[in-house]
């Protein structure tokens, strides 16, 4: 029998090593910056790997690894994407959106038409498993599943940005559209829909969306 547990093997660093990593880190983090308009430069497979399998080491309801990503590079795929998505988007902007959030996204500048779905090298469509599926149809129940997602797609983000990649998070709402297209069963819901690639050369970002609460704002310390 292999053995259930095993040493952490956990190499502490001198504190000064960890203050410098700590800022290092927050500082390449603030440089991230959600950009809706990308290049269609071509951006290498393996970094898209790299960084879903970064997502998949995200802590996790009892390690069940409640998620799916599919990697989007057809073109084809893209196309009928974002129309799917753009035909939610006119929707939400037209009718669905109450005044008040059309309100809050007011200084983002951003509206129905979404042709960065089309001109990024790579959708990553993140799925969140309701309920895990044997290969005999079996049912597994999964826990903390929005949870474990949220977690996994922070890392992903994370990873990407570390290795000098440009994302959105989009979210056009419903998502239903995505099982549909990208052919993925009734368990699995749609949670995100991470763009992925270069900005375009002369990107524009809005400056509100940069502006991060100070520290006194979003910690307490008792
Ligand atoms: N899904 C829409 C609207 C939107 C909603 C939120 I909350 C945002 O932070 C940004 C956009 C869109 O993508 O335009």
């Amino acid at each position: 029998m292999p053995p259930s547990h095993v040493n952490l093997e956990f190499v502490p660093l001198p504190p000064e090593q960890m203050q410098q990593n700590a800022a290092a880190f927050l500082e390449k983090m603030r440089s991230r910056r959600s950009v809706r308009e990308f290049s269609s430069q071509a951006v290498p497979l393996d970094i898209i790997q790299h960084a879903i399998l970064t997502a998949g080491s995200a802590p996790n309801g009892a390690n069940l690894q409640p998620w799916h990503f599919v990697v989007v590079q057809d073109q084809n795929t893209k196309k009928q994407i974002r129309q799917a998505a753009e035909a939610e988007e006119q929707e939400f902007y037209q009718q669905r959106a109450p005044a008040e959030w059309l309100q809050a996204l007011a200084p983002l500048g951003t509206d129905a038409q979404k042709p960065f779905l089309e001109t990024a090298p790579y959708l990553v469509a993140v799925f969140a498993q309701s309920y895990g599926q044997l290969p005999s149809g079996e049912r597994v129940k999964h826990y903390y599943v929005q949870e474990s997602v949220g977690i996994a797609v922070g890392l992903l983000i994370a990873c990407l940005h570390h290795a000098g990649l440009a994302c959105l998070t989009h979210t056009p709402s419903p998502m239903k559209f995505l099982n549909q297209i990208l052919d993925r069963p009734e368990n699995e819901k749609p949670y995100v829909l991470l763009v992925v690639g270069y900005p375009a050369p002369d990107c524009q970002v809005p400056v509100v969306a940069g502006q991060k609460k100070p520290l006194a704002d979003i910690m307490t310390l008792v």
